[in-house]
This record gives structure tokens, C-alpha cells and sequence, in this order.
């Protein structure tokens, strides 16, 4: 199939800064806030949203990671489409903290459902946001996200690619039609 770039490396980085400038500014600053990035690619971007946080307002934010599946394609269980918790790596009180979960793509909501799920056992927090780099639509949920890097309207036979240094080699996003 064909493929279009949406991102390149330097788009990316502009997308982050302005996100880590939304986050500080909605939050009024950082004293309360934990970033916490659904791996695998989600975990890098909170990192760096956190690293260009720190460059602005000059002190640290806090950071966790979680590990969501989701099962999708495994007709053998019972879990079929749902997307499971599978680590919670977040080492703060998150009562009366605001949680801002960042994720690579958004699609049908039901990872960032998880991850709602999985924070909230932790504790009550006071807010919960929602960062992505790509909104790709086709909720299945009303779930939505507070900082949005790119809307990118997809058919359901397309797939959005994000790579990441970190991972891929190099930054960019990329849509592949089937
Ligand atoms: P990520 O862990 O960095 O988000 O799920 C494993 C990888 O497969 C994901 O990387 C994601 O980039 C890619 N992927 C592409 N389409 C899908 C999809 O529909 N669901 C999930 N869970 N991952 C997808
Ligand atoms: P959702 O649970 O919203 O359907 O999907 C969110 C998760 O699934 C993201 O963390 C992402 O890893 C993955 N995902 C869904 N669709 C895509 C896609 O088109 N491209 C990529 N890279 N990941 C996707
Ligand atoms: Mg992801």
C-alpha cells in the first residue's frame, strides 16, 4: 500500500514543545501534576514532554509508565477486544494529584479506559487529563483528549506508524493505506 509521512522529526519535536506548553499553562504549572505514559511509545513521549517541562519551567515534573495489552486479535479468550492492565509503574500518592496520561495514538478509547481504571485503584485523584501525539478517531468510547498533537481522520484500514529514536531508529509519524 501506500505510504504518507504526517510527521517528521522536526514537526514532532514542535508538537511536543507546544504540548508541554498546553500542559504547564492548563495546569497553571506542574506542582500537582504526574505524567504517566502507556508504553511502549507512550512512555517515550511522556519522558520527553517531561524533559521539555523541566527545560521551561526549571524544576522536574514527576513521571510513571503502565503496560496496557490489548487483545484484539486473541479469539481464545475471554478478554477479546478488551485492553488489559498488565503493570502500573507509578512510584507517587496520586490523591488529589493531576494525572496526565500520554499515549501515542488514540483509536477506541478502550486503552486509555484501562489506564483510567488502573490509576483510579490507586487512589482518587483530583483530575485525570489525556495527551496523544495522533487522534486517529473511531472512538468506541466517550473518551477524549485534553492535548491532541495531530487529528488525523482514518479509515479503519489504515494504520498510523509512529516511530520513535528511542525504539524506531528515527521520529516520525506515518499513515499506510492497505
Ligand atoms: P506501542 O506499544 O508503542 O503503542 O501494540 C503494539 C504496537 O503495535 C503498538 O506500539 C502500536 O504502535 C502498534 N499498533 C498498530 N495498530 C495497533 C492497534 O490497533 N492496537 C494496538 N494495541 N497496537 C497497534
Ligand atoms: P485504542 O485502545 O484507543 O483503540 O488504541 C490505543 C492504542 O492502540 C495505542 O496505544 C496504540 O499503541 C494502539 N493503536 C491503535 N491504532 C493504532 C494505529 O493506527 N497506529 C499505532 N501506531 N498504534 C495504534
Ligand atoms: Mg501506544
Amino acid at each position: 500500500g501506500n505510504i504518507t509521512e504526517l510527521l517528521d522529526a522536526p514537526s514532532m519535536n514542535r508538537v511536543l514543545t507546544r504540548i508541554a506548553h498546553e500542559i504547564i499553562e492548563r495546569n497553571k504549572g506542574i506542582d500537582e501534576c504526574i505524567l504517566v505514559g502507556i508504553k511502549t511509545r507512550g512512555a517515550y513521549l511522556a519522558r520527553r514532554l517531561a524533559e521539555k517541562i523541566e527545560q521551561i519551567e526549571g524544576k522536574p515534573i514527576r513521571t510513571g509508565e503502565l503496560d496496557i495489552t490489548l487483545y484484539r486479535d486473541d479469539l481464545t479468550t475471554k478478554n477479546n477486544g478488551e485492553a488489559l492492565v498488565q503493570q502500573v509503574d507509578i512510584d507517587y500518592v496520586v490523591a488529589n494529584q493531576k494525572i496526565v496520561l500520554v499515549d501515542d495514538v488514540l483509536y477506541t478509547g478502550r486503552t486509555v479506559r484501562a489506564a483510567l481504571d488502573a490509576v483510579m485503584d490507586l487512589g482518587r485523584p483530583a483530575q485525570i487529563q489525556l495527551a496523544v501525539l495522533v487522534d486517529r478517531g473511531h472512538r468506541e468510547l466517550p473518551i477524549r483528549a485534553d492535548y491532541v498533537g495531530k487529528n488525523i481522520p482514518t479509515a479503519g484500514t489504515e494504520k498510523i506508524v509512529v516511530c520513535l529514536t528511542e525504539v524506531d531508529k528515527e521520529d516520525n509519524v506515518t499513515i499506510h493505506k492497505l
